[in-house]
């Protein structure tokens, strides 16, 4: 599906053809992304929101352009609402500053989940830290979910904030958002869904989840790196003070003291990615030219192909297998340690994820020092995986 518009998959990879299946780490770019940067830094590039002249307003212009398609991208009610950041780590590490400055004392809670990628647990504790606030999480089940009954049991009126995955990145599984937000709202506690592993694979739409933050990253959207957003609800984020200070975050400054600039740029601290953020427009439009449906079609069909095809690898273990997916499959295939199995395939051409997936809790809770992961793109394609489980099945071959 959609091979064409990808240069890299032409590559081959010590003789073979490229298949590309970390697409949980990063995806590839589309040459219309890759063209959209090219061009803005060959015909329009200076620096933006401060230059009267010509080149500074045509920039301008484009990356404001690309807050509306976000805007429309994810179903926001204001475009001030979307804030340009580097990624989710830079979102997540933005609310935590912001948010516990302005709400958390001492006592307070915030709660997490057993599953979250490390940038949605450690700017928790770093800040928590400093508020005496505790971090609480849901523990994760057996079965690779989570229980909502664990989320009633462990809001209170001490809990400030959930934060919460929507997919994990190291399992694939796709977490009751809805549930959950209605579960904290119940309590008229906000909720922070890092969406990073779940932009890339179905529709968002935040008013109809109702979060009041969500964060996700450009370059897993087929975007460049360095590039993400952070949505929060207008109500919330005017009541945040700005996490990072410099240039076009201030209204006024004097040498004693600064007053701070409106929404979005109240967060917008610095001169942005803005070849990374014209690039993010042209992935947004890339994927509505497909149709974010038709993707999610494709790769249910290619995770539900791959998961059916372990019965002819011996001794795979599949983590979570049970539960409704996104995007990526965890495994083990007997006692073959993750990372030969992973250098294995790459000798063949297969690019896979090996390791914690800075998700350490989770293997902890599994005993186990890490897993293989593959995850899927809208490039790929069922031939793919049938290489692939040739390629598995020779390697643990020789390692078992
Ligand atoms: N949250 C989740 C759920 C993620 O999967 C990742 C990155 C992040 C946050 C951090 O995103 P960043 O763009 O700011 O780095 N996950 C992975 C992964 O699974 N393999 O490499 C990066």
């Amino acid at each position: 599906m959609h091979r064409d518009f990808f240069p890299i998959l032409q590559e081959k990879i010590r003789g073979n053809n490229l298949i590309y299946f970390d697409n949980a780490a990063s995806t590839q770019k589309p040459l219309s992304v890759i063209e959209a940067e090219k061009y803005y830094y060959e015909h329009q590039y200076s620096n933006i929101h401060r230059g009267v002249h010509h080149l500074s307003q045509v920039g301008t212009t484009l990356y404001e352009e690309v807050r509306d398609k976000v805007k429309k991208f994810i179903h926001a009610t204001h475009r001030e609402e979307v804030i340009f950041t580097k990624g989710t780590t830079h979102s997540i590490n933005t609310i935590a500053y912001s948010f516990g400055k302005k709400f958390f004392n001492p006592g307070d809670e915030v709660l997490i989940t057993g599953m979250e990628h490390h940038s949605n647990i450690v700017p928790w504790q770093k800040v928590a830290e400093q508020y005496d606030t505790a971090v609480r999480h849901v523990p994760i089940q057996e079965d690779g979910g989570l229980l909502l009954e664990d989320f009633r049991k462990n809001i209170s009126d001490k809990t400030k904030i959930v934060a919460c995955t929507w997919v994990s990145n190291a399992l694939g599984t796709i977490n009751p958002i809805k549930e959950i937000i209605a579960i904290a709202h119940e309590k008229n506690v906000p909720v922070l869904i890092d969406a990073a592993q779940a932009v890339q694979h179905f529709h968002i739409d935040v008013q109809d989840l109702d979060c009041d933050f969500i964060v996700f990253s450009g370059h897993k959207l087929y975007a460049p790196t360095g590039t993400g957003i952070l949505y929060g609800k207008k109500h919330w984020l005017e009541q945040l003070p700005p996490y990072e200070g410099g240039g076009d975050m201030i209204k006024e400054v004097t040498l004693s003291g600064t007053t701070y600039n409106d929404l979005p740029f109240k967060f917008e601290a610095g001169t942005p990615h803005i070849a990374g953020i014209i690039g993010l427009g042209a992935a947004i439009d890339f994927i509505e030219g497909i149709g974010m449906s038709s993707i999610t079609a494709h790769e249910t069909k290619l995770l539900q192909y791959a998961q059916n095809q372990r019965a002819t690898i011996k001794d795979i273990k599949i983590f979570a297998a049970q539960q409704p997916k996104a995007g990526a499959i965890s495994f083990l295939v007997g006692n073959a340690h993750p990372y030969d199995v992973g250098v294995l395939l790459d000798n063949q051409g297969i690019a896979i994820r090996t390791g914690h997936h800075c998700a350490q809790p989770i293997m902890d809770y599994y005993h186990i020092p890490g897993t293989c992961r593959i995850s899927f793109g809208m490039y790929n394609t069922l031939e793919e995986i049938d290489i692939f489980m040739q390629a598995l099945q020779k390697a643990t071959s020789m390692l078992l």
